[in-house]
């Protein structure tokens, strides 16, 4: 009997390996982006009425996550979280962390992106890489633009598949300014004028002292092709045929140790009715 159960658990452990490699296009695939930020931001670009732009102009540094389309981060048209505030008012990113974190523990999000360098100067280019997984196809990137009472770029929600499902090679966004609708200061030089109660998001190009250009863009290159989702990279599919493994393992090792003690029974029966005997003799 113990050899039959064994035979079935093994048999059940080997398909669902197997099915690991099987049926490719049906898993989740990862690939690698890179995202490149080129600002244009430039007096030629967005001219200044004093004739330059502010001699401390910058970019905050590049915030935003990866996620579904079941979440957003920002949007025109909606009033701006508390994160979206902090980043473009301040360039202050930690509230906008918690925000995806919050996403990621409620499974809408997977990643939290941002860069390790900041755009000095108004104009250059910024690079990061990241992994994203078919599950959470979506990425959201916004910085501020600095010195200004509440402005930034970004994209919210930008997929990087095709609606059929592949994969995209390359995604170029042209950024234009946001007005975040928190201050309402009129120019790049920030004089906390809170606008209360809060405007919703709003785009603001061709508003002073912004010109109808672009700003910059961003560009997703993708690096690699798509492959099967590892369980570092939280492979759903593949977590739970892992999991009968273990769950078949555990019962092969169970029935292992029933058997044993079964074996064992006989021999404690013995030695307890010896001591039966010895107690009455
Ligand atoms: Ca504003």
């Amino acid at each position: 009997m113990f050899k039959q159960l064994s035979a079935l658990i093994l048999i059940i452990a080997f398909f669902s390996v197997g099915t690991i490699s099987a049926d490719p296009v049906a898993k989740p695939t990862t690939v690698r982006y890179r995202a490149t930020f080129t600002s244009t931001w430039s007096q030629d670009t967005h001219p200044h009425p004093s004739g330059n732009l502010p001699n401390t102009a910058h970019w905050s540094v590049l915030v935003g996550g990866t996620h579904d389309d079941s979440v957003s981060f920002w949007d025109a048209g909606q009033l701006a979280s508390l994160g979206i505030k902090n980043v473009a008012e301040r360039g202050a990113n930690s509230e906008l962390k918690n925000e995806i974190g919050a996403a990621i523990d409620a499974g809408s999000a997977e990643l939290i992106l941002e860069d390790d360098e900041l755009l000095f100067s108004d104009s250059g280019t910024l690079t990061m890489e990241f992994d994203v997984t078919s599950t959470f196809d979506r990425v959201t990137l916004v910085t501020m633009i600095a010195p200004s009472p509440d402005w930034f770029v970004g994209v919210s929600g930008q997929p990087l598949r095709a609606p059929n499902g592949e994969w995209l090679d390359e995604v170029v966004v042209d950024l234009y300014p946001y007005d975040a609708g928190t201050d309402s200061a009129p120019d790049y030089n920030h004089t906390n004028t809170a606008t209360n109660p809060a405007d919703p998001i709003s785009n603001a190009q061709g508003v002073a002292p912004f010109s109808t250009a672009s700003l910059g863009t961003l560009t997703f290159t993708r690096l690699t092709n798509p492959t099967a989702v590892t369980l570092n990279s939280a492979g759903v599919g593949q977590a739970n045929h892992t999991m009968l493994f273990a769950i078949a393992l555990l019962g092969l090792l169970t029935l292992q140790l029933v058997s044993r003690t079964q074996h064992l029974r006989p021999l404690f029966a013995l030695k307890l009715s010896d001591r039966i005997k010895r107690d009455h003799t």
